[in-house]
């Protein structure tokens, strides 16, 4: 039976190439970002999969609400949400950070996500059948300087995935929070303000993980037998690893 997917920030990185990797006959895909012209050559590229594109700014809760109520058929019934739309802003001290980047990360990570899912969740429970994946952040877990609130938003969408597999305990419904760590996206050139030069430095002499990494990480939580729930699914580069505590001296 076909599986319709819902992505948000699929315009983009991961949201991008997991619509590649849902690819197929048996996909029925909505592509949802702000983007449009994104969305509507990626649509064009995956010309032999059955797909929607939403032009969907998913911090607009009335947008949100209107655009995923009003879904035409056969586009419906939400089989798998991939909550992938999120970004981080700047990557000053908290004392330094601009407060309408703080505010953008807030929306959009935790509002923006807890509005497609409060829309898409009823009917899957209705349908008693259906799977969550949220894309968290090793930032979600690990401290790091400049981290601030976007390390913040993505601990809300861990426990959030957390809270809400207790909510659907005794449903057949999976929930999965996706944690990478370095992956070279188009998230630092956001990060940094469009500046591409600064972004690349993130990825010098590294080997980050690619969006078709994550891609196939979701496909894979999503294709295990029903009775398998990944609930969380932690992944870095080999190249990366956590620092030692940072302890301040005193100088003499
Ligand atoms: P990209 O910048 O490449 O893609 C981000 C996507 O989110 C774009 O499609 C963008 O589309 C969409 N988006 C941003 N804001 C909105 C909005 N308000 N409404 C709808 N869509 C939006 O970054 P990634 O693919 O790397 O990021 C995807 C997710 O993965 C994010 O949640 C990010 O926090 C997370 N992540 C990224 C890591 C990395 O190192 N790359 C590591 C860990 C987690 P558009 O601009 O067209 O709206
Ligand atoms: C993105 C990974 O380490 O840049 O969530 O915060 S990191």
């Amino acid at each position: 039976m076909k599986k319709t997917v819902l992505i948000t920030g699929a315009s983009a990185g991961f949201g991008e190439a997991c619509a590649r990797k849902y690819r197929g006959v048996q996909t029925r895909l909505i592509l949802a970002a702000r983007r449009l012209d994104k969305l509507e050559t990626l649509q064009q590229e995956l010309s032999d999969t059955e797909s929607l594109v939403l032009q969907l700014d998913v911090r607009d809760r009335k947008g949100v609400a209107e655009t995923l109520a009003g879904l035409p058929e056969p586009f419906q019934n939400v089989d798998i949400l991939i909550n992938n739309a999120g970004l981080a802003l700047g990557l000053e001290p908290a004392h330094e950070a601009d407060l309408d980047n703080w505010e953008t990360m807030v929306d959009t990570n935790i509002k923006g996500l807890m509005y497609c899912t409060r829309q898409i969740l009823p009917g899957m429970v209705k349908r008693q059948q259906g799977h969550i994946v949220n894309i968290g952040s090793v930032a979600g877990s690990t401290p790091y300087p400049g981290g601030n609130a976007y390390g913040a938003t993505k601990a809300f969408v861990k426990q959030f995935s957390s809270n809400l597999r207790s909510d659907l305990h005794g449903t057949p419904i999976r929930v999965t929070n996706i944690e990478p760590g370095l992956a070279e996206t188009e998230f630092s050139i956001v990060r940094f303000n469009g500046d591409a030069e600064r972004a690349a430095e993130v990825y010098q002499g590294t080997q980050p993980l690619t969006a078709d990494d994550i891609a196939e990480m979701v496909h894979w939580v999503t294709s295990l037998p029903s009775h398998i729930n990944i609930n969380r699914l932690e992944v870095m580069p080999v190249c990366q690893a956590w620092a030692p505590f940072s302890i301040y001296r005193q100088k003499e």
